[in-house]
């Protein structure tokens, strides 16, 4: 099994990239607290983000230290959970994180810093139009960028009633996602982003997932349907969304031919890990492909103290991944 890329604090929802030659990973800073276990998430109580980097998997782990703190954050209260970063045409690296605002709804900000490492300097508002959790970046080949976000339960989605959000419904708030014969489950969102990075170019829209009939997948298909940790990464010419099916605790992925899907359900990548939780990212470096995740083993099963790993993935020969050996 991996081993955790640090011991020293709990970190998870590592989100991976490779720039200017080094392995830059941007997780979730878990802390202990006395918040016991709900299905809206309160136990995730984090706050403040540190930034890790390795020169390979497997080689020297540096934790740079705290990059952001929820204190300096002018629209968050609490809970800053999965984060990503982005690089900008400008140069400057971009870190998106979600937040409950102080009427305790969450949205998506974003933070600027000259290096990979950080440190950043929060934006004073949310990023206009954004709403609900993890928002994951990701910038094309013509260096279109687009910010993809969402998870339901304590991830609000099932709160809205539009593709671009509308009206919060706080009743929906926790496990009340859609459920029944024949209604399609809740989408993730994309947007693309402004060349400043820190706002919508467009009106945000859904992320569909379709089956190989090409029909939606369903509320009730708990094994295969979103609930949160969307990750966007191109093989070859393919687009590949991978996500957290959540309760049922599998990463999954789709594919297309377009950033905006519809995305074809392939297959898992990884099954459950020890946790509640599990979220990942998928990064290539230096002509390999890696899988991040997280797990409890460290913590010994305490869902909210998890640590982050790497392990290599393979693709076959019609681009599936091959299922994680962890
Ligand atoms: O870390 C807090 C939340 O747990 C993340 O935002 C979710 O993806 C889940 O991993």
């Amino acid at each position: 099994m991996p081993a955790p890329l640090t011991t020293n604090i709990f970190i998870a929802d590592p989100s991976a990239h490779s720039w200017n030659g080094r392995i830059y990973v941007y997780p979730s800073h878990d802390r202990e607290n006395n918040i016991g276990f709900n299905d809206r998430g309160d136990q995730y109580d984090m706050v403040d983000y540190h930034v890790l980097s390795m020169d390979r998997v497997g080689g020297e782990v540096i934790d740079h230290g705290v990059v952001l703190k929820l204190e300096d954050i002018p629209w968050a209260s609490k809970q800053l959970w999965a984060p990503d970063a982005a690089k900008g045409a400008d140069g400057k690296y971009y870190l998106y994180f979600p937040a409950r605002n102080k009427k305790g709804i969450f949205q998506i900000g974003v933070a600027v810093g000259d290096k990979p490492e950080g440190p950043f300097t929060p934006e004073p508002e949310p990023i206009p139009g954004s709403f609900s959790i993890d928002p994951a970046a990701f910038v094309d080949e013509d260096g279109s960028a687009y910010l993809y976000f969402g998870g339901i339960w304590g991830g609000q989605l099932q709160c809205y009633s539009k593709p671009e959000g509308g009206e919060f419904n706080a009743a929906l708030d926790g496990p009340n996602e859609p459920s029944g014969p024949g209604v399609p489950a809740l989408h993730c969102r994309v947007a693309k982003l402004n060349p400043d990075m820190r706002t919508f170019s467009e009106t945000v829209r859904e992320v569909h997932i379709v089956d190989e009939k090409g029909d939606l997948l369903l509320a009730d298909d708990h094994d295969r349907r979103f609930f949160e940790a969307p990750w966007v990464h191109k093989y070859k010419d393919t687009y590949y969304f991978s996500y957290s099916t959540g309760d049922t605790h599998y990463i999954c992925y789709a594919t297309s031919k377009s950033p905006y899907g519809p995305f074809t359900y392939r297959g898992r990548i990884l099954e459950p890990v020890l946790g509640w939780t599990t979220h990942h990212s998928i990064v290539e470096h230096e002509g390999k492909w890696y899988l991040f995740y997280h797990d409890c083993e460290l913590s010994k099963g305490v869902d909210h103290l998890r640590s982050a790993k790497a392990v290599e993935i393979f693709y076959d020969e019609e681009g599936n991944i091959k299922p994680a050996q962890v």
